[in-house]
């Protein structure tokens, strides 16, 4: 891997992108070595959560590389918004919860990865913008429909119609972020979220994600049905039984073996 550092302790894999000199800034490399780095975690039994950040203290990712896109043809530009597209989907798909801890500018492809994660904790110097019709292009990488599923249609439509960029308490105030905090206590906050995931039932907190994910864009009846099956798989697992059984033994679960 030439730019994502990863780093493995206690179930938690930090990842942290790492091209400081362009803020971080994604081209076809970078956009692959991430994709590849969410697959590996997801293979890993040694991961339970996932932690996504920037390296250096102004960037998460600055966006996709716009010098890279300068010449791209029609066809060029469909593969690269794919592959980012792909990337975002193995984020969004991981069984194992992924946090976006945003360390700074997020902006275009940067905002999208955040979008894809389950969780967004920002530093208090975090921006956030979907700039890319300043460009003359548009959000390639999810944007145009994770960002009005998560802030709202209207909300969505002034970040990317407008491009303009907004601080940490508005994305707080409108739902982009879940929590802000100082900057050099950004990657302690998102850990002790991430040890507060891992003491619980890996495989229940991966049919969760998926009840969530899978059932958001369904009416009610179909969402409950991925909730029913998803929750009778559990009872087939050991999973459930040691945590039942812990309960019942008064002692702490012990999940992961
Ligand atoms: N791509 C390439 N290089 C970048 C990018 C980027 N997105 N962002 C910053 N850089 C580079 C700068 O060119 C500069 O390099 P150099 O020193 O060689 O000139 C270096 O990073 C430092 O940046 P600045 O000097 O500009 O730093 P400032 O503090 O003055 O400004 C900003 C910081 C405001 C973040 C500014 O760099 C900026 O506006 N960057 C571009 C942000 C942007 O427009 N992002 C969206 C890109 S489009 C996109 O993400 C589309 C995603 C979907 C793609 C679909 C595929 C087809």
């Amino acid at each position: 891997m030439n730019f994502i550092k990863v780093d493995i302790n206690n179930y938690i894999a930090t990842i942290i992108i790492n091209r400081s000199e362009v803020l971080n800034a994604m081209n076809k490399v970078v956009v692959a070595e991430l994709k590849k780095v969410m697959e590996d975690c997801e293979e890993n039994n040694d991961v339970g959560v996932i932690v996504i950040t920037g390296s250096g203290d102004k960037a998460f990712v600055a966006g996709a590389d716009i010098k890279s896109m300068q010449k791209m043809s029609g066809r060029e530009a469909l593969e690269f918004s794919r592959e980012g597209q792909d990337m975002t989907m193995v984020i969004e798909n991981s069984p194992k919860p992924v946090i976006a801890a945003i360390n700074g500018f997020a902006l275009g492809g940067g905002c999208e990865i955040a979008l894809a994660c389950d969780m967004r904790i920002a530093s208090e110097n975090a921006k956030f913008s979907q700039p890319e019709v300043a460009l003359g292009i548009i959000p390639g990488w999810g944007g145009t429909q994770r960002l009005p599923r998560l802030i709202g249609k209207g909300r969505a439509i002034e970040m990317i119609a407008g491009g303009k960029m907004i601080d940490a308490e508005e994305a707080l105030r409108i739902g982009l972020v879940n929590h802000i905090v100082p900057q050099s206590e950004l990657l302690d906050e998102a850990l002790s979220l991430a040890k507060s995931i891992i003491k619980n039932g890996p495989a229940a907190v991966g049919a969760a994600l998926k009840c969530i994910h899978k059932g958001y864009d369904k009416d009610l009846e179909n969402g409950l049905d991925i909730e029913l099956n998803a929750f009778a798989e559990l009872f087939e697992t050991d999973e459930q039984r040691e945590g039942t059984t812990a309960f019942v033994e008064k002692r702490k679960p012990n999940f992961r073996k």
